[in-house]
């Protein structure tokens, strides 16, 4: 008899259950947030999306640093992982300034104790990738905080070691990406350890949840990008008036279709696999 999976928390667009003591199920839901809310409207198929590019990059980037897959579920949206003892804060890699690191830099020069030169825009290139580590707020927004904190919290060698990992992680992913007309503005990994005491990625890695994907061929510094994803969500929402607290508004079957087209073609692009072979048999992003 399988072990039942047993629901351990929830996301706000993803479940997460224990199968036994030392795995876990991670399911990608087709749920969207934007602007921090969840919208009443699913985009189909972003769930394995999602599901089938963080598998696709855990088997790129196991050479780099071991990760926490052990399957992938037939059902495209489901990974089997090793449970880790998960670090307390998440390791964000900024290659370009927007988000909280521009918003720092306006308000003081420096983001997590990174001081910048003076006079950047905001979505300009940094002259390298930054590691902005943040406390995993329960509720509400993650914090920001200077590297000597975060190697505080987790102990001098274990910082070290995430770090190197979290920068190594994005310089593949990055330069993969541009390849594929894809801009990797930032993104936000998670890392454990494991029982041999070696530093192990975990969570989702490297999908549009997790990271600013921009298209490189509408990139212009100098204000906010465009979001790969979910630039039709953004501007539908803007378009009806809604002042960004619950409820949101329900998205038209245009958006929705639009939505989930940009999804499966950052899927495309990135892999380089038809979408459609992915949901005959996930495996092939392996
Ligand atoms: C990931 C999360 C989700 C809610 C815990 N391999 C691991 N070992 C231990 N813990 C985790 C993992 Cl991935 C872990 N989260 C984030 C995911 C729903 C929260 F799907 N929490």
């Amino acid at each position: 008899m399988p072990e039942a999976a047993v629901h351990v928390a929830s996301g706000k667009v993803r479940e997460l259950y224990a199968l036994g003591d030392d795995r876990l199920l991670l399911v990608a839901s087709d749920r969207i947030s934007t602007f921090d809310v969840v919208l009443p409207t699913p985009i189909p198929d972003k769930g394995r999306v999602l599901t089938g590019l963080s598998a696709f990059w855990f088997s790129r980037t196991e050479h780099l640093v071991p990760n926490h897959l052990l399957a992938l579920r037939p059902d495209g949206r489901s990974l089997e992982c090793r449970r880790l003892e998960m670090l307390p804060i998440e390791l964000v890699v900024r290659g370009y300034l927007a988000g909280s690191g521009w918003r720092d830099y306006v308000e003081t020069g420096a983001t997590s104790g990174h001081r910048l030169q003076a006079g950047l825009r905001e979505a300009d290139r940094l002259p390298e990738p930054i590691v902005a580590p943040a406390t995993k707020a329960a509720a509400g927004h993650d914090e920001n905080i200077p590297e000597d904190e975060a190697a505080s919290l987790c102990g001098r060698g274990r910082y070290e070691e995430a770090r190197a990992a979290a920068l190594a992680l994005y310089g593949f992913a990055a330069a993969h990406a541009e390849q594929a007309g894809i801009i990797l503005a930032d993104t936000k990994f998670e890392l454990g350890v494991d029982g041999e005491g070696r530093i192990v990625l975990g969570d989702e890695a490297l999908t549009p949840d997790s990271s600013r994907f921009w298209p490189a061929d509408a990139y212009a510094p100098g204000g906010p990008q465009q979001s790969f994803d979910k630039q039709y969500v953004r501007d539908f929402c803007e378009s009806t008036g809604w002042d960004k607290t619950p409820p949101a508004p329900e998205l038209t079957p245009e958006v929705v279709a639009g939505t989930r087209g940009r999804y499966i073609e950052a899927f495309e692009r990135l892999t380089g696999i038809p979408f459609a072979r992915y949901v005959e048999n996930p495996e092939v992003v392996m």
